[in-house]
């Protein structure tokens, strides 16, 4: 297949001024009759009239009454259209019970529903699927089902069918329909102009129980984007439906939000602080994308992070009010590292505007999505705060109804402030994770921070050119007491030296507070002056990336020397641990220790092979020795912050329950499951009994926990998929691959969910140390597994296929298991585009 460049760009040669839709459902034979008003686009200078389509049964095509015999493809067809305005109307057959990859109209335990971004809507009928071309959409549905909905407000409705308008001309990739035997938790909401809005969460019989949180949630949403960005829903009704085969977390359909039910069901008992937090923010995420993503649109599939790096910025603006602006900082940061820095750093690196895909879908990325949230948040500290808000009010006012793009974006930005934004702008074209060397230097009051930036090649882009980068910076006295209130520096050149005068001694630096900017940050610190970091620091991040650095340095000196856990570490992560003036929810990510992967990645970068097994050996060791040093301060932590009183999924309770659940990990490694037993047998909510259960897999105790486990929650899907996933991530690696084979014959196992195929197999994915046992057996299942998965659903293969990006920094022996695995997905015969395309470039 062809890639598609942006360079490419032209206008459909038609607009669409309304789109009726009638569709008579069927689970094999779904007919669909369209009838579109097509005009002329005076903007375009190509008049071919090409509809998109793929595997539909095309039952006849009419132009203005007139019958015609299109040209086919299996991309679409053409035909000769007037060159004036033209009425359009097809019939066609599709078939949703076949359609296992979930894209287009398909069914999930007999609910008719769709997912039509980003293309979607091409397996419902011929249409032009692109983003830029917009119109508002009548459906009617006609079938036997309970309840039938689409976007938009409700029009006629009777015995066997439903009438849906919506009046905001949107892309097809907004078109949502569902149908099925569901039952509404209903809700309510006013906008601050007075309109009445109806808010109904749909879930099938059963789950009806598992929405209270999630209509909360939705609420604070609305409420939320009308307070601090001015904006006010557009309809008089807001459905959200769960759904349980779904690729993705969920979709903003018009009106229509979809989920996947394990990002919108949520009750104490099934689900956890983690799940709660999640959800909230997802249902928040989807809401705010009503203005940033459906009234203001993309032009084409390039512009992506127009909508996404905005809306998870947005959801994390959201989340930091409604929570803990630091720990939700701190969280997200351990994300894009995990997540983000592992993709710019690898074969898959691309920019956050892609400037050539093959296939779409697999640039739904943490590049797209995080980094360009990152990008946003560089933006307003550029520009501080209410320019930044006076720019996104002129975006809202200057691009309502659009698809726009980079460039309509920042050139807001432009107007607004009167800044140049040229070289922010590279942020946007070039891939990569800058790194940022400092050196510094002090004499007579003067501190001089000097900064270098870098960056390293990424597949395609030779040459990074130094970009505009704000470095939050602050200094600290030797008493431990501010000096230097937090200021930005704002970087532009390669090399570039900021002073600081009037300092009666040297100071030390407090560099890239909150994460001023998604990089590498280089500095060459003694362990004594990140414990004083750790103990002094007023920005919270970099207390606990002063935390998260001594803990790194010392587990790479374990992993490359044969070193014995850090004192200096142990000590001070201690007192952070016992200082009760800091959130609890702090201190229990402070207590996290880098990952597997972060840790790999660092000896990689530093000329180091990294050996998966020593990076294990040496956690485990930390961990060890952690429990021991904390011996007597745990169980005091683990008394202290129990929780009394009624379940609540907030910050507070969240909190201490997570430094509990933390302090009953270091007396689980000393007392050798007990404990956790007792916790596990008396848990009434599955934050206590998730990390119970963790702690007796991990001591080796589970056995009777996973019986039980099992027996409590075989009724719930959601619970289960914890159930699959925690016994393969918690596995010892050299047991995890056959952990994972064995729940995959498991006869709650199947591969048409995606959940349940990533709770087994992505975590076997996401278990560094057992995915790349030395024996290959991880690579070999989950390659076994790729290969079954992708005729059915060739998006999630595709994705799932990044548990090999990360290959080349192994050893020969492991690259060569690798490749091995590699090759023989490409060599599998009809392998996908989506998979093709994602192992051609992991392959390099
Ligand atoms: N805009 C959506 C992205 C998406 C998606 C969602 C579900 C299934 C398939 C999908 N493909 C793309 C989700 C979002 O970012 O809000
Ligand atoms: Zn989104």
């Amino acid at each position: 297949p062809q890639p598609i460049y942006l360079k490419d760009y032209t206008p459909f040669g038609y607009l669409i001024d309304s789109v009726d839709l009638t569709f008579t459902l069927s689970p094999e034979a779904t007919r669909v009759r369209s009838r579109i008003a097509f005009r002329p686009n005076p903007d375009a200078s190509d008049t071919t009239f090409f509809l998109h389509g793929e595997n539909l049964k095309l039952i006849s095509a009419a132009i203005d009454g007139q019958s015609i015999t299109p040209k086919l493809t299996d991309q679409g067809l053409t035909a000769d259209a007037p060159n004036a305005p033209f009425v359009w109307e097809a019939e066609v057959e599709i078939n949703p019970a076949a359609n296992t990859a979930l894209e287009g109209l398909y069914m999930s335990n007999g609910m008719y529903c769709t997912q039509c971004e980003a293309e979607g809507f091409r397996k419902i009928t011929y249409y032009p699927d692109r983003p830029d071309v917009m119109a508002p959409f009548t459906v009617r549905i006609e079938g036997a089902e309970k309840v039938m909905l689409s976007n938009g407000n409700p029009g006629a409705s009777g015995e066997g069918f439903a009438e849906w308008h919506d009046p905001w001309p949107k892309p097809a990739y907004l078109f949502a329909l569902v149908a099925g035997d569901l039952i509404n938790h209903p809700g309510q909401f006013t906008t601050k102009s007075g309109r009445e809005v109806e808010l109904n969460i749909w879930v099938r019989p059963g789950d009806e129980g598992k929405c209270a949180f999630g209509m909360e949630a939705l609420k604070h949403s609305m409420k939320w984007d009308e307070d601090v960005y001015g904006r006010e829903y557009d309809l008089d009704l807001f459905n959200i439906v769960a759904v349980d085969d779904f690729n993705m977390g969920a979709m903003e359909n018009k009106g229509l939000n979809i989920f996947n039910s394990s990002c919108v069901l949520a009750s104490p008992e099934t689900s956890t602080d983690g799940n709660f937090e999640r959800i909230e923010a997802i249902i928040a995420h989807e809401y705010f994308h009503n203005w940033t993503g459906n009234r203001i649109t993309c032009r084409d599939w390039f512009q992506l992070c127009l909508k996404e790096g905005l809306t998870v910025y947005r959801d994390a603006q959201f989340t930091s009010d409604l929570r803990s602006a630091p720990v939700k900082r701190i969280e997200d940061v351990i994300a894009l590292r995990a997540r983000q820095f592992r993709e710019d750093n690898g074969p898959l690196a691309h920019p956050v505007r892609p400037e050539s895909f093959v296939e779409i879908n697999n640039f739904y990325t943490a590049t797209v999505y995080e980094k360009g949230a990152e990008l946003i948040g560089m933006l307003k500290t550029l520009v501080g705060d209410a320019a930044y808000y006076k720019s996104l009010d002129l975006y809202f006012e200057r691009h309502d109804g659009d698809a726009a793009t980079i460039e309509d974006w920042l050139k807001v930005f432009e107007d607004a402030t009167g800044r140049d934004l040229s070289q922010f702008k590279r942020w946007y074209s070039d891939a990569g994770t800058p790194r940022l060397k400092v050196s510094d230097d002090y004499s007579d009051g003067t501190y001089t921070l000097t900064f270098r930036q870098s960056t390293p090649p990424t597949p395609g882009q030779d040459e990074k050119p130094p970009r505009v980068i704000p470095i939050a910076v602050g200094l600290l006295g030797p008493n431990g007491d501010e000096v230097q209130a937090t200021q930005v520096l704002e970087m532009t050149e390669e090399e570039q030296s900021f002073t600081f005068t009037g300092l009666a001694a040297k100071p030390t630096p407090s560099i890239l507070r909150d994460f001023s900017a998604p990089m590498i940050l280089q500095r060459d610190s003694s362990n004594a002056e990140r414990a004083f970091l750790l103990a002094h620091d007023t920005d919270p991040f970099n207390k606990w990336e002063a935390g998260r650095a001594l803990a790194k340095d010392g587990l790479i000196a374990m992993i490359r020397e044969g070193a014995s856990p850090d004192s200096a570490y142990l000590d001070a992560i201690t007192a952070v641990a016992r200082d009760d003036t800091l959130d609890p929810a702090f201190r229990a990510l402070a207590m996290g220790l880098p990952s597997q992967d972060d840790l790999a990645q660092t000896l990689f970068d530093g000329g180091t092979t990294p050996n998966p097994q020593a990076i294990w050996d040496a956690l485990e060791t930390l961990r060890q020795a952690r429990a021991q040093h904390m011996q007597d301060l745990a169980p005091r932590l683990y008394a202290q912050y129990q929780v009394e009183g009624d379940y609540q999924p907030d910050a507070a309770q969240s909190g201490a329950r997570s430094l509990a659940n933390t302090a009953l990990g270091l007396i689980t490694r000393l007392d050798g499951g007990a404990q956790a037993q007792r916790q596990y047998d008396a848990a009434d909510n599955m934050t206590q009994q998730l990390a119970a259960f963790c702690c007796l897999l991990q001591a080796g105790k589970g056995e009777a926990a996973i019986a039980a486990f099992y027996d409590q929650w075989q009724h719930d899907r959601l619970v289960i998929d914890k159930w699959f996933s925690m016994q393969v991530v918690q596995a010892a690696p050299d047991q995890t691959a056959a952990v994972a084979d064995a729940l995959t014959q498991h006869a709650d196992f199947t591969m048409k969910n995606p959940n349940r195929f990533r709770a087994t197999l992505g975590a076997l994915a996401m278990s560094p140390a057992g995915f790349h046992h030395a024996s290959g057996a991880g690579y070999e299942l989950l390659t076994d597994w790729l290969i079954q998965l992708d005729p059915l659903n060739p998006q999630t293969t595709a994705r799932m296929c990044s548990a090999f990006e990360t290959w080349k920094r192994y050893d020969a022996a492991r690259q060569d298991l690798i490749a091995t695995q590699l090759d023989r997905i490409l060599a599998t015969p009809n392998l996908s585009r989506d998979t093709t395309e994602m192992v051609t470039r992991i392959r390099g």
